[in-house]
């Protein structure tokens, strides 16, 4: 079993579909082993998305991220990190696949409706970053 990092950006929980983001998630397997709603405060934003600090689109970013609540999560199933990638589709909305979340719900490449780790050592790192051992070992 893999566990992975999901956030349900300020975009979908402010059109209320965060339920219908998490039937897309369950539907495909993936188990939804913690989650909270959250506020993140800039610094958070920007310590979270270290990253992309250099890119031209990180305080676009970063304001998006800080413009309303997010849902933060962990996945788990057998190789959760690659699976949510596949079923999130592609960065930008407009050049993912069919029947994947942002495909189905994404408003822009920036309003993507979801996030989802990129590596195990990555969700690793997110996981802890987001969530204390005591609400994700059980
Ligand atoms: P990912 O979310 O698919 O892993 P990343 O390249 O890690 O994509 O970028 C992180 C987030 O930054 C994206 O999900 C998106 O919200 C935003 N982003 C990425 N590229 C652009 C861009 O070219 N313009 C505006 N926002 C972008
Ligand atoms: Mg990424």
């Amino acid at each position: 079993m893999e566990r992975t990092l999901s956030i349900i950006k300020p975009d979908a929980t402010l059109r209320n579909i965060t339920g219908k983001v998490n039937a897309m998630i369950e539907d495909a397997g993936l188990k939804i082993v913690a989650q909270k709603r959250i506020r993140l405060t800039k610094e958070q934003a920007e310590e979270f998305y270290d990253v992309h600090k250099d890119k031209v689109f990180f305080p676009n970013l970063v304001e998006f991220m800080t413009s309303g609540p997010v849902v933060v999560q962990v996945l788990e199933a057998d190789n959760a990190v690659e699976l949510y990638r596949k079923i999130m589709g592609a960065t930008n909305p407009a050049v993912a696949e069919e029947g994947t979340i942002r495909k189905t719900y994404a408003l822009s490449i920036d309003k993507n409706t979801v996030h989802g780790s990129d590596s195990l050592e990555n969700a690793k790192r997110e996981i802890e970053f987001f969530f204390s051992h005591v609400e994700i070992d059980h």
